[in-house]
């Protein structure tokens, strides 16, 4: 697959926070003479200027724009997803939607609207939100009779159907999703992918007979959601069950994926498959009759992906060159570079980077030839770098007389030569090898961020050394809330993110880090997102 781009591309990077008009002079366009001759524009500044370990948020800002990913927009909490990352956004939707198909959920779409009566029928739930719900309240200039709220999520906007939808056992399951988007008026510092007032996701919303079928769909949506970090971004998490503190207050249990930041020591929640249990059902009288005639509540589920995960991806693999995009997720997996040389037909060139493009083509591969005449290799190699495609070949006369390419990896720089005739063979193990490879490393990276402790100072330690810490924990909703407030800082307090499905032994005895009561199991804890 090649998509037209345009050599203007990278010039609309906008400065993320725009400083206000200075005295200062805005670099002139150079002009250089390519190897073919032409007069080519050398721009300055184009690529990046902050480092990834000097500062990590101004380094995040300059990447997303200057990948291309993200436009700024004026309307703060706002982003504009370019083609470079709703591409991915769209391949892990593909991905995604197939495999719930498979399992009988059904796609469909509900309104953006929700009324004030049906978004306050469940007071507990929406109560601490309320704050973040949006509202309509003006058509022209004319005030609404009733204004209306947009949706920060849509439990209130399809259980009150799903009670009329439902009537008898053969009515369920009943397994919807959509994709669609949500606005949540955050007053956070916003980020982009990470936190946006309007963000792109796929809610589910299902209602079963038995809890029993509700506790296995939770259960195989949350390995969905690890695939998709783990083996589409790879991006390692942690699987696990949210503490009654941070598990979502209108259910009955949260399960989480949780991913790490190591540049910022910050945990960040993945996405969630929750297990409502009947509280929704009770709340909204989803009612049905049972086998033996019987009136019975639906057991429910709800769970969400959302364009964060784009972010998480480019936080872990992103470098001080820019993008580093695995495989799996590249729009563009491999770009062809031709080289020319003076005095040599540059037509040569332009043929064999055809030729190899196409037989990367049918060997499945999304590739891009890049034949722009009024830029020169270099100018390429460090454009297609910043947009973090994953493999590189350049072909110059040496190559074509050696029956060979140059490939080059994104994630190491290894460079390699390769005979003409194994291109298509080669790059297909090169970029399962970089996305074997940007795996393995994240998880070392990760997995160093990970501190065992038993005791209450050593917790201290291990966060004020940006870790993830793993403590025995009584489980007590009081002992969390106290840890937050011992830990309450600049850098905002500690808190669980997931108490691991996978579990180290816990010895007899044990006792909780926090409290000295007996431990009931560990606790993954951090600061976060
Ligand atoms: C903001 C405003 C109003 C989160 C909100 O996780 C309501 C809410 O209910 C709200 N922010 N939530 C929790 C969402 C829970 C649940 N919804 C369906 C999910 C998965 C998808």
């Amino acid at each position: 697959m090649s998509t037209e781009m345009k050599g203007d591309e990278l010039q609309n990077g906008l400065k993320p926070k725009p400083k206000k008009e200075s005295a200062k002079k805005v670099p002139k366009e150079k002009k250089e003479v390519a190897p073919t001759g032409k007069e080519v524009k050398k721009e300055t500044k184009l690529g990046m200027t902050i480092k990834k370990n000097d500062n990590f948020g101004d380094w995040y800002s300059e990447v997303v724009v200057k990948s291309g990913m993200i436009e700024y927009y004026d309307v703060s909490g706002c982003y504009i997803l370019r083609p470079w990352s709703y591409a991915i956004w769209e391949i892990l939707k593909d991905f995604f939607d197939a495999e719930i198909k498979k399992i009988g959920i059904q796609n469909s779409y509900f309104p953006l609207f929700v009324s004030e009566q049906a978004l306050t029928k469940e007071k507990d739930h929406i109560e601490g939100f309320a704050p973040e719900v949006a509202w309509v309240t003006k058509s022209g200039n004319t005030d609404l009779e009733v204004p209306i709220a947009i949706r920060p999520t849509s439990e209130t906007v399809m259980y009150p159907v799903f009670a009329k939808w439902i009537r008898g056992h053969r009515d369920l399951p009943l397994r919807l999703n959509q994709w669609c988007n949500v606005v949540r008026w955050e007053f956070k510092h916003p980020t982009p992918f990470i936190r946006s007032r309007e963000f792109l996701w796929q809610e589910g919303h299902t209602a079963f007979a038995t809890k029993k079928e509700a506790d296995v769909e939770v259960e195989t949506v949350l390995e969905l959601y690890r695939r998709i970090y783990e083996d589409y971004l790879a991006v390692p998490v942690v699987k696990g069950i949210k503490s009654e503190v941070e598990k979502f207050a209108g259910g009955l249990y949260t399960t989480t994926v949780e991913a790490f930041i190591p540049n910022t020591g910050r945990g960040i929640q993945g996405a969630t498959s929750h297990c409502l249990g009947q509280n929704f059902s009770k709340m909204f009288e989803i009612h049905f009759e049972d086998e033996k005639g019987e009136r019975a509540l639906v057991w429910q589920n709800s769970w969400a992906f959302t364009t964060r995960v784009i972010g998480v991806m480019v936080m872990i693999h992103g470098d001080d060159k820019g993008l580093v995009l695995p495989p799996r997720v590249a729009t563009v997996q491999v770009v062809v570079i031709p080289v020319p040389y003076k005095n040599v037909d540059s037509s040569v060139m332009l043929d064999a980077c055809h030729e190899v493009s196409q037989k990367l083509e049918s060997a499945g591969l999304r590739v891009k030839e890049d034949t722009r005449d009024n830029y020169p290799p270099g100018w390429k190699y460090s454009d297609w770098e910043l947009k973090g495609v994953p493999l590189r070949i350049e072909i110059g006369p040496k190559d074509i007389e050696n029956k060979q390419v140059r490939m080059v990896r994104r994630d190491n720089f290894e460079k390699e030569d390769v005979p003409l005739d194994n291109v298509a063979e080669r790059a297909v193990a090169l970029l399962d090898e970089i996305q074997a490879s940007l795996f393995k490393k994240a998880k070392e990276e990760r997995d160093l961020c990970i501190k065992e402790v038993l005791k209450w100072d050593d917790f201290i330690m291990a966060l004020n050394d940006k870790k993830m810490v793993l403590a025995p924990w009584c489980d007590d909703v009081e002992v969390e809330e106290d840890v937050k407030k011992r830990t309450k800082g600049d850098t905002g307090a500690a808190k669980t993110l997931c108490m691991p499905f996978e579990q180290p032994d816990l010895p007899e005895g044990t006792l909780c880090f926090a409290s000295g009561k007996p431990a009931k199991r560990w606790a993954l804890w951090g600061r976060s997102y």
